[in-house]
């Protein structure tokens, strides 16, 4: 017998409005998909030339010279439209291609359309081209795994976030083998051009390939991608070249709309400070970037703290005739008293609440964690030399691996010569929390990077935090300050004098208007012998109602709430400015293939501008190299931008501190950026940060 409840579900799911509202397919979706991305200027014409530019300079690494001879002489390339071009031209430019296009590293919003331009514009140049993804990320170039890329598969994607598409991973093409492979799979797919869509390890292993392929004929062309916005390039005098990379714009909007909603609710029910680690494995762009958005109370930026100097403590040495070196850079200790300071000032007007702001790779810039992870990274890599193993696979378990830290500090007693990790080392691992412990010793990422992301930061920060407002709070200096027509309404009604206490129990009677509690009085003994002295009670008598009451009131509870921004915001819909930008990267580098470059990265200049002043170029990869510290090693790299400390837009966050702190009576000065709009006219064009940039 059929069931009759299966009967009403088979029947209420075929109806229109069921299956209209449960339909994956929804109205922004499709608006998504039908939006066109204006093109920059040049590619509003059939064809593209490139120029090389001489106005742009490079510091060239010695090394880089050595190892990428074959591209270290690219210069930065114009594009320029072209209407009708010679034969030999167009012939060469509209040729049968088979072009590789893959995505690397973490997912950022905008890459499915540096995938929709490249398809777009290579098959206008020629129908028979054929795009190839890569799957799973480098490993697709490895393993020969790869789909080819049709029409509709573009358009189902277009304007849409992820990398879902052809996904992606954090494979390093680094070894003779794998690069073997990735030459054989380049054969056989005969491919005339490899597009590597990443980060900066990703395009620096875009410009090995480029040089170790350069003999085979493939083309190797970098795309700038991470949330991070760490690929930032300016040549030798400063010239800003690529101004950000593609889906910082998004995340940091994603994440703003987020924190700035925990604003509101914070500021509603006036009881947590929320604590949001915002991603950014090490540059703190976003973290500045969502400070701009937000005005959150405090934003922490990991750039500003190693620049940090404490000027009393070098005058106090100075005293006793020393140099006080530990003065320089923030330790983790003296970065929970500044967070301190904060809460206790916003305490004091009546805010126990409030929004910190923390970039996930703050660690990074403090000194002592640092040296940890330098020293960690050379003797997990030496292990991993030496014994031909994996560190993490031969000692699985935390104690494992603490045991081999303790022999290496025997060895160290024993033989001074060997002094990475000596028992002084040793003794500070140690003290640390065992979960800072487990994240410090963590398997490092294919490119020899530390994984912040894994790291729960804001709970060694906030457990420091913790502890020094609970030793604040035992010597009478965090308090809850109490609105003195609060406490005089409250004392009235309780027919009391307000003016005979006041002096009793405060400290700022006379001339304040939020009044805190004297520092001796710290509990309800402490309160109850402070009238006693004062003879406003006996020992036989109890407190006064009112009295107790607004005591009460200026205890301080330090409740937080801990979040993450990071895998969010990455996964977002892109921003209309991370839709243009990422298609108009993708047209860009057909434009590079077409005109035989490689070597080198798209991208659009003049980001910072209106989008009529953008201007596609290409940028030489091999001269941005650097050396790095890698697994232990000194490695070439391209360099990583970091938060300028003299940059116009961090000059005007600091600015503001005391501003968005908001430490004084009144409201707070939070911003509601609201969240991403795609249609309509009150969505910004532009990053806040690369407005202000372009100020200075
Ligand atoms: P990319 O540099 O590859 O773009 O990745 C950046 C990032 O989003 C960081 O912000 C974060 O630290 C990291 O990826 C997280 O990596 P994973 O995805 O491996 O957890």
């Amino acid at each position: 017998m059929k069931d009759k409840k299966l009967d009403n579900i088979e029947v209420l799911l075929k109806r229109p409005e069921v299956q209209e509202a449960t339909n994956n397919i929804n109205r922004e979706l499709v608006e998504r998909r039908e939006y066109v991305p204006p093109k920059c200027k040049a590619f509003e014409h059939p064809y593209t030339l490139l120029k090389d530019s001489d106005r742009f300079k490079f510091n060239i690494d010695k090394e880089a010279k050595k190892h990428l001879s074959d591209i270290i002489h690219n210069k930065v390339q114009t594009i320029e439209g072209l209407y009708s071009p010679e034969e030999s031209f167009r012939d060469r430019y509209c040729k049968r291609r088979n072009i590789g296009i893959v995505f690397s590293g973490g997912p950022a919003p905008g890459g499915h359309n540096v995938i929709a331009g490249l398809y777009d514009a290579a098959k206008k140049a020629n129908p028979k081209t054929k795009i190839y993804g890569f799957l799973l990320g480098p490993d697709g170039i490895v393993e020969n795994e790869a789909i080819e890329i049709t029409g509709s598969l573009v358009d189902a994607y277009r304007n849409l976030g992820g990398f879902t598409m052809i996904k992606t991973g954090r494979t390093k093409i680094d070894t003779k083998k794998k690069m073997a492979l990735s030459k054989e799979t380049c054969k056989r797919l005969g491919l005339d051009a490899l597009v590597i869509v990443g980060g900066d390890d990703s395009n620096t292993n875009a410009a090995f390939l480029a040089q170790e392929m350069i003999g085979d004929g493939v083309q190797v062309i970098g795309v700038p991608k991470t949330i991070d916005g760490d690929i930032q390039v300016r040549d030798a005098q400063g010239q800003v070249l690529c101004a950000m990379s593609f889906g910082f714009h998004t995340a940091a909007r994603a994440f703003s709309n987020a924190i700035s909603n925990l604003c509101t609710d914070s500021s509603s029910d006036v009881k947590y400070w929320h604590i949001c680690k915002v991603m950014g494995r090490v540059a703190s762009h976003l973290a500045l970037e969502v400070a701009l958005q937000t005005h959150a109370n405090m934003t922490l930026i990991g750039e500003d703290l190693c620049n940090y100097i404490d000027e009393k403590r070098i005058e106090e040495a100075a005293k006793e005739n020393d140099i006080d070196y530990t003065a320089y850079g923030m330790t983790l200790r003296h970065l929970s008293r500044v967070i301190c300071d904060g809460i206790v000032r916003r305490a004091a007007v009546g805010k126990n609440y409030g929004v910190i702001i923390i970039p996930e790779g703050i660690l990074e810039f403090i000194n002592e964690i640092q040296i940890f992870i330098i020293k960690l990274n050379t003797i997990i890599a030496e292990y991993n030399d030496t014994h031909d193993t994996d560190f993490h696979t031969d000692f699985p378990a935390l104690e494992d691996k603490l045991e081999y830290l303790r022999r290496l500090a025997r060895v160290s007693r024993e033989d001074r010569r060997f002094s990475v990790w000596n028992t002084r080392d040793d003794d500070l691992f140690n003290d640390i929390p065992e979960f800072f412990q487990e994240g410090l010793l963590m398997e490092r990422d294919s490119h020899g990077n530390f994984q912040f992301s894994q790291v729960k930061t804001e709970k060694v920060l906030m457990g420091l935090v913790n502890d020094y407002l609970n030793i604040l709070k035992e010597n009478g200096s965090y308090k809850i300050g109490i609105e003195k027509s609060y406490y005089r309404k409250v004392f009235e009604k309780g027919g009391l004098d307000p003016d005979y206490f006041g002096p009793i129990i405060f400290k700022n009677y006379d001339d304040a208007e939020f009044l805190l509690v004297k520092s001796s009085i710290i509990s309800v003994k402490t309160l109850k012998q402070a009238l006693e002295k004062e003879q406003v009670i006996s020992e036989a008598e109890e407190i006064p109602a009112p009295v107790e009451k607004i005591f009460q009131k200026s205890v301080p509870k330090f409740k937080t709430q801990i979040h993450f921004y990071g895998y969010d915001g990455r996964g977002n819909d892109p921003t209309r400015f991370d839709c243009n930008y990422t298609y108009n990267l993708g047209l860009t580098v057909f434009s590079l293939v077409a005109n035989g470059s490689t070597g080198q990265m798209a991208a659009i200049k003049n980001l910072e501008k209106d989008f009529s002043e953008w201007e596609p170029i290409g940028i030489p990869i091999a001269p941005l190299m650097h050396l790095e510290e890698r697994k232990g090693k000194l490695t070439l790299v391209l360099e990583k931008s970091l938060v300028e400390v003299n940059s116009t837009s961090f000059r005007i966050v600091k600015a503001f501190r005391e501003k968005w702190l908001a430490a004084i009576p009144g409201d707070d000065n939070y911003r509601r950026p609201g969240p991403i709009r795609f249609t309509g006219k009150s969505e910004e064009d532009r990053p806040i940060t690369l407005v202000l940039n372009a100020l200075g």
